[in-house]
């Protein structure tokens, strides 16, 4: 295998469709745990997501979660020869950092092979969104290097929105200062926000209602310069939502690629129960 794509599992992302264009590569996704005192929560494709947001959700006990180790990194590079890897954001979590680490060992162990680790700065569909751009350039037959400069080029591009019933395990996990997750968690006031330039959670509307919701995200993909790019959602138990959503969207854009994803457990833990990511391309700066 020449090319071997990897994330870490907050991408939503277990396994990609085997096509002509996906023929010279393969994905290893990389899971996050979820812990309580009772029970870990592997986040791979055997999770049953849905069971465990409702376990947490009578749960009283402390929870968290863990990143890959170098370790798991290291397993998921095998003795692959050019390898992607994808990160959730190095500004609220250790993973883009267990990554370039493993990729100092593994490049001490394999001279010859190319590595590249992104850190997204971000997660969810956005991470798709990078996912699909590198499959693209891989089936396009474009050199790593090259690879390397273009991922760059387009991430700058993509951008990451999400409506939040709850922060309340940012908060319990000191991920986000709790004078800013103050209006969540209040019955009936959603959280918009997006993942800052610096990779951080930043919240920038109080909404009510599910239109008004949808409203600052056209807004705001807007402002980027979305026109008619690719958008990506992820829901953590909430289709009803993202369908809506995804209709509004087609509306205010004309018909735009959409694609709508399930949360996995770590975007789901986080998320929350009814949370939604939106991953867009905006324009090139
Ligand atoms: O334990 C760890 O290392 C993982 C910590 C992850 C913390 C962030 C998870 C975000 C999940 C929630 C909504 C989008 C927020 C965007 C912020 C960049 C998705």
């Amino acid at each position: 295998m020449k090319y071997r794509i990897i994330a870490d599992s907050s991408s939503n992302i277990f396994q990609i469709e085997k096509n002509e264009q996906s023929e010279n590569m393969d994905y290893v996704s990389v899971p996050l745990k979820i812990i309580t005192d009772e029970k870990e929560y592997t986040d791979d494709d055997k999770l049953h997501t849905g069971k465990m947001v409702n376990e947490l959700s009578t749960y009283k006990g402390k929870s968290t979660t863990s990143c890959p180790n170098i370790n798991d990194w290291l397993n998921a590079f095998g003795d692959s020869e050019q390898i992607f890897a994808l990160s959730i954001t190095s500004a609220l979590s250790g993973a883009y950092s267990a990554a370039l680490q493993a990729k100092d060992v593994y490049l001490e162990r394999h001279p010859q092979a190319k590595v590249c680790i992104i850190d997204t700065l971000s997660t969810g569909p956005e991470m798709e969104l990078l996912i699909e751009k590198i499959i693209e350039f891989i089936g396009k037959g474009i050199e790593f290097e090259e690879i390397e400069k273009r991922i760059q080029k387009y991430q700058s591009r993509t951008h990451l929105l999400f409506s939040l019933e709850s922060l309340k395990n940012f908060v319990n996990n000191g991920r986000v200062h709790p004078a800013i997750a103050a209006a969540a968690g209040v019955l009936g006031i959603r959280i918009v926000g997006k993942a800052s330039e610096e990779g951080t959670l930043q919240p920038l509307h109080k909404c009510r209602k599910e239109k008004q919701i949808f409203r600052k995200m056209a807004e705001e993909m807007k402002n980027e310069g979305f026109q008619n790019g690719k958008i990506r959602i992820a829901h953590c138990m909430n289709e009803a939502m993202a369908n809506k959503l995804s209709s509004f969207l087609k509306e205010e854009f004309g018909d735009c690629d959409i694609k709508i994803r399930t949360c996995g457990g770590l975007c789901s833990y986080y998320a929350e129960k009814g949370g939604v990511l939106l991953g867009f391309e905006g324009s090139d700066i």
